[in-house]
């Protein structure tokens, strides 16, 4: 009812932070380039292995971009779309099922039905089946104006593994629609060859294989550099096609690839004697890497997660705080430190909690627990985002907004 989304528009906007005034507005009228990374954790980002960097390019790429080394992924079991969900709409996805396929038919106001009314066309790419996560009826909903699926490409016994198109013909083949599209666009790329069971075929083996004897957790750094030559060679495209210069890249991990199963292997890979649940919530981290033509290089290491890029992204087009959003912009010199999971831990600046257990941030030592009740406040946002979404409560935002 409306008393709920009062108090959620009230919630936000006790929230809402002032805006960066040199970024405000830096790339307003440019394209948007979103690049979802397929299940690439953060700890791949200058690692090597038997002394091969597994991410050369994006490793080079960071310098000349502004680089978030304390992201997180805050999907649930959603995978793959609650990213997507969480970086269009600024809200969390659910605690069970895939939002996409529970609540494809709500009003929202996702980021391409804003930025429809700046007259920018909005695009996904991606070489799966269209309706796979229900993500045709839901791009639809959140006012994408094409999808270009499985349909659109050229599939064949040799460009394929795993779920679908190989990352370096799916840009390959990308590059002719995008080249075409018209612009200001917004789009999004989503990489598909770094998925779980992280198959390759040995021709496209560019780093050699960890060596723990868990074949999941040793085959990852291949998937993972061959992914990133593909977006070497996409960055290359669009330099050729004069793309580059008109756009803001935002390249991203979607949530983490290898699971808490795997942890007595990857403890061996991070030099570790045991993966404990405060290493466990760090390793949820996710690349963030913003590049902005003319903007020099930086790392920042603020708390943040993936329903921080809407509003990040409204305000350096010069668009601004639109409807409601959970996030805050990483810009902003008062933006707020804090990653809500889904599993219900909570990062904070100071503070890791989760299972009932609170670690200092910096040390990853255990602490009284008193010491995270702030941190453990921070939860009601799940709730009401969760209660918006049930209820399906944007309907009367954006009634009022119509009337
Ligand atoms: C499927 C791809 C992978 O199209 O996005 O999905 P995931 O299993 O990672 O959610
Ligand atoms: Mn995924």
């Amino acid at each position: 009812n409306n008393s709920d989304v009062e108090e959620i528009i009230e919630y936000t906007k006790n929230k809402d932070v002032p805006v960066n005034d040199e970024l405000y507005g830096i790339a307003e009228g440019k394209n948007i380039i979103l690049i979802s990374m397929e299940s690439t954790q953060q700890f791949v980002i200058g690692k090597e292995v038997r002394g091969k960097e597994i991410t050369p390019f994006l490793n080079d790429f960071i310098k000349d971009s502004y680089y978030f080394d304390n992201f997180y992924h805050q999907t649930g079991q959603g995978k793959t779309s609650d990213s997507e969900f969480l970086l269009d709409n600024s809200l969390y996805p659910l605690p069970r099922g895939a939002v996409f396929q529970t609540h494809p038919l709500n009003e929202y106001f996702a980021t391409p039905e804003i930025l429809k009314k700046q007259g920018y066309h909005s695009a996904v790419f991606h070489g799966n089946n269209k309706s796979f996560w229900n993500r045709d009826i839901m791009y639809n909903t959140m006012g994408y104006d094409e999808y270009i699926s499985q349909e659109y490409y050229t599939i064949n016994e040799n460009n394929q593994i795993n779920y679908g198109l190989k990352d370096r013909p799916f840009f390959k083949q990308s590059m002719d629609y995008l080249s075409e599209m018209s612009q200001p666009f917004y789009s999004r790329f989503i990489t598909l060859t770094n998925h779980h069971p992280y198959k390759y075929d040995e021709s496209d083996q560019l780093v050699p294989t960890f060596e723990t004897n868990d074949p999941i957790v040793d085959r990852y750094p291949v998937t993972v550099s061959y992914t990133d030559k593909a977006i070497k060679e996409f960055i290359g495209q669009l330099k050729a096609n004069g793309l580059y210069e008109n756009s803001v890249i935002i390249i991203y991990g979607d949530h983490y690839g290898i699971s808490e199963r795997h942890n007595d292997a990857l403890a061996q890979v991070l030099n570790k004697e045991e993966i404990t649940p405060y290493d466990n919530v760090q390793l949820q981290r996710v690349p963030l890497i913003i590049h902005i033509p003319g903007q020099k290089g930086k790392t920042i290491s603020k708390v943040s997660g993936q329903i921080d890029l809407k509003p990040t992204i409204l305000n350096l087009l010069g668009i601004g705080q639109q409807g409601i959003q959970f996030g805050t912009d990483l810009f902003s010199e008062q933006h707020k430190n804090v990653a809500i999971f889904r599993d219900r831990s909570v990062v904070t600046d100071a503070y890791v909690y989760t299972k009932d257990t609170c670690y200092d941030r910096a040390s990853g030592a255990e602490v009284n627990p008193e010491s995270c009740t702030e941190a453990q406040q921070h939860l009601q946002e799940l709730e009401l985002s969760d209660s918006l979404i049930y209820g399906d409560l944007l309907r009367f935002l954006n009634m009022a907004r119509n009337n």
